[in-house]
């Protein structure tokens, strides 16, 4: 039987996200690779699913519903779903509040931080200094944020959490030092525990694997161009 929901994606933590809120709600999805290194976001095709040219897509079969932008996305489910997004009041707008930090502030930040550091000019560079500083400070904000509240919502695990988590990851990426972020550590530690997350992570080895081919159909021009050295 087809599953109600397909997800196209790659391993990115924008991607990953919508795999653990799937695992949390346990729905049923299938997932699509889209090969981003060999520039399949950029073909009709996928444009015509999302002119961004970016992953996560969902599609909901049932609904014959397309949607892209995770925050987006963390809200269609969560709201068809009922959970994870208070319905009103004050709790819906402290996700929503924190869910938005995640989306045009953390994710960016530590996204430009990586695309310098690997494919920048390095150490010492304007652009290098400017996002490893902005990175220590969305690290340093959720960190200050959960050292008054279990879940960054307040006492209830929300989307706004389902979001943030696989980016609080960059921590070791980046080689910043858990130590200065210890609540952001036990918050960490805490959602990893979670059974959904051990699913996704599963999930999530299975599409590293797919991954590879991904990779392996990207010519040299094609990583040029996903590092926009062309
Ligand atoms: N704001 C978007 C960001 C999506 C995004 O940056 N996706 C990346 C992977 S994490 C992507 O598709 N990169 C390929 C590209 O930019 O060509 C969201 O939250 O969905």
């Amino acid at each position: 039987m087809t599953a109600r929901f397909e997800l196209l994606g790659m391993t990115s933590p924008n991607v990953r996200k919508i795999v653990l809120m799937l695992e949390e709600l346990e729905a049923a999805y299938d997932v699509r690779l889209v090969k981003v290194f060999a520039g399949e976001q950029f073909t009709p095709e996928f444009r015509a699913l999302n002119p961004l040219s970016k992953v996560p897509v969902l599609i909901d079969r049932e609904a014959d519903q397309t949607l892209f932008e995770s925050g987006a996305i963390l809200i269609y489910l969560a709201e068809t779903f009922g959970r994870f997004l208070p319905a009103a009041g004050a709790e819906r707008y402290e996700t929503l509040k924190w869910l938005f930090v995640q989306t045009s502030n953390v994710g960016p930040m530590l996204g430009q931080y990586n695309h310098f550091r690997i494919a920048g000019d390095g150490k010492g560079s304007y652009a290098y200094e400017r996002y490893r500083k902005l990175s220590a400070r969305m690290y340093a904000l959720l960190d200050e944020r959960l050292s008054s509240c279990r879940y960054l919502a307040g006492d209830a695990y929300s989307i706004a959490d389902i979001a943030t988590f696989h980016w609080a990851g960059y921590v070791d990426i980046q080689k910043m030092d858990w130590a200065d972020y210890p609540h952001l550590a036990r918050w960490r530690a805490e959602i990893a525990e979670r059974p959904a997350a051990r699913r996704a992570e599963d999930a999530a080895v299975r599409l590293t694997l797919s991954e590879h081919d991904g990779m392996a159909a990207a010519s040299q021009a094609d990583i040029d161009r996903f590092w926009w050295r062309d």
